[in-house]
C-alpha cells in the first residue's frame, strides 16, 4: 500500500491539514474561542451553560495548510436528561479520528469531578493535546484556580493562557496548531468557512437571543426550525418556529402583550442585518412540540 498519499498532500506535500477538537467543561469559552480563531462568527455564545448543541467546524486556511476547529457541546459527567445524552453521545464522536485537541478550562472554576471525567476522557486519546486556560483578561483574584491548571501542563504539548473574547494570544496557539498538525490533503475546498448551512447558522442566532432574553430554564425547553428563508432584491424574509416543551413555556416565551417574543425578534433581526448587509424582516411563530428534543 502508498501509505504516502494518505499522509502528504499530492498537490503540495508541505502542506498541513487535520481536524482539532475543542473540548471542556460547559461555559468555559469554547464557541467563542472558535469564533476567535476563524474570525467569524459561526457559533452562538451565551453566559448560560450548555449553549451549544452541534458539532460546529471552522475552517481555517493559512500557508501552511488548513486546521478544521470542531466546536463541541459542554461536557457533562451525568446525563441529566435525554438532549444532554445526546450532546454527551456526540461530544465523544467528535473525539473520535482527530489530529489535535485543544482542551479549555476556566481559571475561576474550581477541578472538581466534572474537570476530571474530561482529562479521563481526552487521556485515552493518543494525538498531541494542547491546554488552553482561557479568560486571561479577568483580574488574577477572579482567576482564583490558575494554579491548579498549570500543574497540569506537563502532560500536554503546550500551554496557552489566552483570552477568546479579546482576541488576547490566540496567534501563538494557532501557530502552534499548525506546527503539531499533519502533513495531509485539506478537508474542505478553500471557500467553505464551516460543515452547516445557512438556515443551521441562522436558527442557531434566533436560539441565542432567547438565551439572552429568557430567564433559568426556559431556553432550555426551545429548539428552533426556519420555515424559509426568501431573498428578494432589498430584504431576506425569515420565517422561523420556536418549539418548546409545555403550554407554559410557550406563553412565557411570548410574554405579556407579545413582549418576549418581540425582543427576541428584534435582536436577531439587528445581528442578522449587520451580517448579511441586508435588511431583514423575521416572522416568529412558537409551538409545542414535547418531542423536538428527537429531532436535533
Ligand atoms: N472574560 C472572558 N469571558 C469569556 C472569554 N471567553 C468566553 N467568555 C464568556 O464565557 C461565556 C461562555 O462562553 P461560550 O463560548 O458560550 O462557552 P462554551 O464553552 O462554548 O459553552 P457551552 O456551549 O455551553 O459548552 C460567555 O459569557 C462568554 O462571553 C474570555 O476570554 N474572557
Ligand atoms: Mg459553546
Amino acid at each position: 500500500m502508498d501509505t504516502e498519499n494518505t499522509t502528504s498532500n499530492p498537490e503540495n506535500p508541505a502542506l498541513k491539514s487535520g481536524l482539532i477538537t475543542l473540548v471542556g467543561r460547559s461555559n468555559v469559552g469554547k464557541s467563542t474561542l472558535l469564533n476567535t480563531l476563524i474570525g467569524t462568527k459561526l457559533a452562538i455564545v451565551t453566559d448560560k451553560p450548555q449553549t451549544t448543541r452541534n458539532i460546529i467546524h471552522g475552517v481555517l486556511n493559512w500557508p501552511q495548510g488548513q486546521a478544521v476547529f470542531v466546536d463541541t457541546p459542554g461536557v457533562f459527567k451525568e446525563s441529566r436528561n435525554f438532549l444532554s445524552g445526546k450532546l454527551g453521545k456526540r461530544v465523544h464522536e467528535s473525539l473520535e479520528d482527530i489530529d489535535l485537541v485543544i482542551y479549555v478550562v476556566d481559571p475561576t472554576k474550581s477541578v472538581g469531578a466534572e474537570e476530571r471525567y474530561i482529562m479521563s476522557l481526552i487521556r485515552k486519546i493518543e494525538v498531541p493535546k494542547i491546554l488552553v486556560i482561557n479568560k486571561s483578561d479577568l483580574p488574577r483574584q477572579e482567576k482564583e484556580f490558575l494554579d491548579d491548571y498549570l500543574a497540569l501542563s506537563e502532560n500536554y504539548s503546550a500551554v496557552f493562557e489566552l483570552s477568546a473574547l479579546h482576541n488576547r494570544h490566540v496567534e501563538p496557539l494557532r501557530e502552534k496548531v499548525f506546527e503539531l498538525l499533519p502533513f495531509g490533503e485539506p478537508l474542505y475546498p478553500p471557500d467553505q468557512l464551516t460543515n452547516t448551512d445557512p438556515k443551521f447558522w441562522v436558527s442557531e442566532l434566533i436560539r441565542e437571543k432567547i438565551f439572552k432574553a429568557l430567564r433559568k430554564e426556559v431556553p432550555y425547553t426551545t429548539h428552533v426550525e426556519i420555515v424559509d428563508i426568501e431573498e428578494k432584491p432589498d430584504l431576506y424574509v425569515i420565517k422561523a418556529t420556536i418549539y418548546t416543551l409545555d403550554a407554559r413555556y410557550k406563553k412565557m416565551i411570548i410574554g405579556a402583550h407579545g413582549r418576549a417574543i418581540k425582543e427576541i425578534g428584534i435582536a436577531a433581526r439587528k445581528e442578522l442585518e449587520t451580517a448579511l448587509n441586508k435588511k431583514v424582516f423575521i416572522e416568529l411563530e412558537v409551538e409545542t412540540d414535547k418531542h423536538w428534543e428527537e429531532r436535533i
